[in-house]
């Protein structure tokens, strides 16, 4: 019987935002979005089996994250999947946490195709990404790589493949603005923008045409038509969200420079264009040939601390040993000691 289990999964960014959930309960979105699986921008997940009599599941973040959403996650999750032991579960990424980078997203999906692995039965893909969209709404879209739209509903499809990652290897720069947790949550975030933003049914209605806009230019392959309707997306959600009450800033003043470099490298016939999630960093996409002079106008720009590459990525997998980041920092020796240093019992 298999007792210890390491899955890895990738962050995504989405081209067509979800920001808003539907009104009631299963953690719906209000609108469809499309999103781009990021190779390497990752996060792992371990999850081994502990005795029967143990009673309670163990969780972590390392670093230290929340961990009662996780323990409830990982509850629920052993019911849907018929998992009768009590787990030990540690979630990992190797990219700032809770910084905009979606490292939730991956987190899920890395700690759903984890637990697969011990469910009774296979778990449809449906089924799974309909259960990491439990812990968070945008890790249902990193169960899929490449180009993957995530539409309201339970039913069958409801996330699907627009497009596999080798079917348009972009180039994918994250510029790193700000490296703590962000001020407000995006659920919270989300919550705000709904109950208070004058914008916020505009905004739904918009995104129908960007998704049309956004399929149409992947299907042929059009940077500058993608990018187009990416840019102006990611403004119009933040245009929703800067009208909650309180407003919701999600930038720090390098995010506003990067986005004027970015439109400087435009001006000098460099394709290049941005997005900007619920956090401070701006993610641009360019052609590989272009990935290397993109990469140095954003390091250029004051306030930028890193520049990360990515490409289209992968689904996630189970792999049999701990990716190396995921034992640096410290989590090798805590590993050695079999965890204990585990922070969280589940409520
Ligand atoms: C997205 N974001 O489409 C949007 C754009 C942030 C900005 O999905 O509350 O962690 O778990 O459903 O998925 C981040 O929010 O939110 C997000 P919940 P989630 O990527």
């Amino acid at each position: 019987m298999t007792t210890v289990v390491w899955a890895v999964a990738n962050a995504n960014v989405a081209l067509v935002k979800y920001w808003g959930r539907a009104p009631g309960p299963g953690h719906q979105p209000a609108g469809t979005s499309l999103s781009l699986t990021l190779e390497g921008l990752a996060s792992g997940a371990r999850v081994a089996r502990r005795p029967p009599r143990a009673g309670a599941d163990r969780v972590a973040w390392a670093p230290p994250g929340p961990v009662a959403e996780l323990g409830r996650f990982v509850a629920h999750a052993r019911a849907q999947l018929g998992i009768e032991h009590p787990l030990d579960v540690v979630v990992t990424s190797n990219f700032p946490v809770a910084a905009g980078l979606a490292s939730s997203a991956s987190a899920y999906a890395a700690l759903t195709t984890a637990l697969a692995a011990l469910a009774t039965g296979r778990p449809s893909a449906d089924r799974l990404a309909a259960l990491a969209r439990q812990g968070s709404g945008s890790a249902c879209r990193s169960m899929l790589g490449g180009f993957v739209q995530w539409r309201p509903g339970d039913d069958v499809g409801a996330v699907t493949q627009v497009a596999p990652p080798e079917h348009w290897p972009l180039a994918v720069l994250v510029a790193v603005t700000a490296a703590g947790p962000k001020r407000v949550p995006s659920r919270e975030g989300m919550r705000r923008t709904r109950a208070s933003s004058p914008f916020f049914e505009a905004w739904l209605a918009a995104g129908e045409a960007d998704l049309a806009a956004v399929r149409e230019a992947v299907r042929s392959r059009d940077l500058p038509a993608l990018g187009a309707v990416a840019e102006r997306n990611a403004l119009r959600m933040h245009a929703t969200a800067l009208g909650a009450d309180p407003p919701l800033l999600y930038w720090e003043a390098a995010t506003v420079s990067v986005i004027r470099q970015v439109w400087r490298l435009r001006e000098g016939g460099v394709p290049a264009f941005f997005t900007v999630d619920a956090g401070p960093q701006v993610k641009v996409l360019c052609e590989p040939g272009d990935a290397e002079r993109v990469g140095r106008a954003l390091a250029d720009v004051p306030g930028v601390l890193r520049v990360l590459r990515s490409r289209p990525g992968g689904a996630p997998r189970t792999v049999p040993q701990p990716p190396s980041w995921a034992l640096s920092g410290g989590l090798s020796q805590n590993l050695s000691r079999d965890l204990s240093w585990t922070v969280g019992e589940a409520v």
